[in-house]
């Protein structure tokens, strides 16, 4: 197997907020500031589906939850070891201090530790395309946004061969544990290969970190994803300067489709922020099996309400994987993947009109005619490929510009039966991409930065098939618990791919959570035709501990705060 080491060039000009931020030193918990003493606490089992995940899990399944104390001395690795990183799935803020944290950490453990980074996600691993990263690279990447210290990618680990290559690429490089930082499907990939390579007894150690802006992977244990709490006061900064734009030319309704795949965690963080007129929350929409005239005819009523107090604005924020939870729509959906799965046939057919005659064809009659009755582009953005984990990528469908031209039509009804006697005039935006590499709030730069440290202490400790944990996260950094939760811990069964797989279960926004029942006690009022927007400003990195240090709202409220 041919490695290939690639030579970081720095090219970088900074601003000056990007110079002052390289020199924050990042909060930590007690617990991480010195030596630590591992404790082990109750042994544990999977969310659901115990003896399917036992059985596929035989050597990782069950370990105990782990917390670090501190205690006094030091804590030193005679022996020095090295470590491989992988950033992998979507860029979250913050994942450049997890690697930060850990090459701090290695060093602390011992000065002649080394860090790897395996470059463009986990495909770095199985090609051997890695670079060290030493302390002039690690300098240039405190406190920054982004993923571009070594790229991430979308690589699923899945097969043999490519835990095989691992082994080798690790063996020529002496790496005794690969960190792999990613969402629910990339730990799944992670506990995948703890679990081989444990059964291969090979030696390397294989620790998660639990990233994503979308804010699902949560359980009773992790609080909170890394890059959540950047990313939706990044967005929320943006709405609410929609908002006051709005009401300043009091001429448009904004409709404003927010990332966050399949859960609205995102849009409903956003919402507490900035309390937009309306906000829909896909597992309410599925909860109550409505169809999207239901959610077009709710949008309806609130334009109509507003426009008759002489209000013809507003703001809609629109979760982007609403599409999927509405029930007919989650049915075709599943019959796509289904059919999407390795179909040679239609990846070959040319044309729009040729693969959609096709996908006609391949439908049960009720999917069918759903299919027929979408405007032609968004039926066409529900059969574009999947991720390699089979996801629908939500991302590319425009649902906003779907809900736009259907309230349009039935606005147009409403005004022809002289019920309707207002202006509409909407525009549509997305925001995604916007929040990914935002410079992490101190939040984002402090969890992140603790969680790569107490990484290493997991290593240190010999620890294979946990998630790097750090909680009690609504009080201050100083009060944080660290130590490690067994990824087996969170998984279940599922339907990928048209096949049962083990994964992290996903934490979709709970219906009787604190969170949303804020929401559902206050939409009416922000909804009535009164001003109760609220602007939340940018991200604010220096100054009073209220405006800079604060988590969000859901956390909070979770909390019971
Ligand atoms: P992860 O789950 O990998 O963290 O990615 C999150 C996300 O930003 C989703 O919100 C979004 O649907 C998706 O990635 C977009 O993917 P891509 O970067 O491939 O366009």
């Amino acid at each position: 197997m041919q490695i290939c080491q690639i030579k970081y060039t720095n090219l970088m000009q900074k601003s000056p907020l990007q110079i002052a931020r390289q020199s924050y030193q990042p909060k930590m918990p007690v617990a991480l500031q010195g030596a630590v003493r591992l404790v082990e606490g109750e042994k544990t089992q999977s969310v659901a589906d115990q003896e399917e995940i036992k059985k596929l899990f035989p050597n990782t399944y069950g370990l105990p939850l782990i917390t670090f104390e501190p205690t006094t001395g030091k804590n030193t690795c005679a022996e020095p070891f090295n470590v491989g990183v992988i950033l992998s799935g979507g860029q979250a803020p913050g994942g450049h201090n997890v690697i930060c944290g850990l090459f701090d950490g290695l060093k602390a453990l011992n000065p002649e530790n080394k860090l790897y980074g395996f470059l463009g996600g986990p495909s770095g691993l199985i090609d051997g395309k890695y670079q060290e990263l030493t302390k002039d690279i690690i300098d240039e990447y405190r406190n920054t946004g982004g993923f571009d210290i070594i790229g991430s990618g979308r690589t699923k680990l899945e097969e043999t061969w490519q835990f095989d290559n691992g082994i080798e690429i690790c063996k020529q490089l002496g790496i005794k544990a690969v960190v792999i930082i990613g969402g629910d499907d990339s730990n799944t990939n992670a506990c995948v290969l703890a679990e081989y390579y444990l059964q291969k007894q090979c030696g390397i150690q294989v620790i998660g970190c639990p990233k994503t802006i979308d804010g699902d992977l949560k359980n009773e244990m992790i609080e909170t994803s890394f890059g959540f709490d950047t990313a939706c006061k990044t967005y929320a900064e943006l709405i609410g300067n929609i908002q006051r734009d709005a009401n300043s030319a009091k001429k448009y309704w904004h409709f404003i489709r927010l990332m966050g795949r399949s859960a609205s965690h995102i849009a409903l963080e956003c919402a507490l922020q900035s309390q937009p007129n309306i906000c829909l929350i896909s597992e309410e929409v599925e909860a109550k099996k409505m169809t999207l005239n239901d959610i077009v005819e709710d949008i309806v009523k609130v334009i109509v309400a507003r426009a008759n107090a002489g209000l013809n604005f507003g703001t809609v924020l629109i979760p982007e994987g609403l599409i999927e939870f509405i029930p007919a729509m989650r049915v075709l959906i599943q019959e796509l993947n289904d059919m999407l799965a390795n179909n040679e046939e239609f990846t070959q057919l040319d044309g729009d009109d040729a693969k959609r005659e096709y996908v006609k064809s391949m439908l049960t009659p009720a999917s069918c005619e759903l299919y027929r009755s979408l405007p032609k582009g968004i039926a066409r953005q529900l059969t574009l490929d999947r991720d390699p984990h089979g996801n629908v990528m939500v991302s590319q469908i425009e649902t906003e510009k779907l809900l736009i031209e259907m309230v349009q039509k039935r606005l147009a009804v409403l005004k022809a039966n002289g019920e309707y006697k207002g202006k509409f005039s909407a525009l549509n935006h997305f925001f995604g991409y916007e929040g990914r590499c935002a410079m992490p709030s101190n939040f984002d730069a402090d969890y992140c930065y603790s969680i790569g440290v107490n990484a290493t202490h997991l290593i240190a400790a010999g620890k294979t098939g946990y998630m790097s944990l750090v909680r009690n996260l609504t009080r201050p950094a100083a009060e944080w618990l660290a130590g490690g939760v067994p990824i087996t811990m969170m998984m279940n069964m599922e339907r990928r791919n048209g096949k049962m797989k083990p994964v992290i279960q996903k934490a979709l926004v709970e219906l009787d959570g604190a969170p949303f029942k804020y929401l559902e006690a206050h939409r009416a009022e922000w909804a009535s035709p009164h001003t109760n927007y609220i602007y939340p400003g940018p991200i604010q990195y220096y100054g009073p501990t209220e405006v800079c240090d604060q988590p969000t709202r859901t956390l909070l409220l979770e909390r019971g705060k």
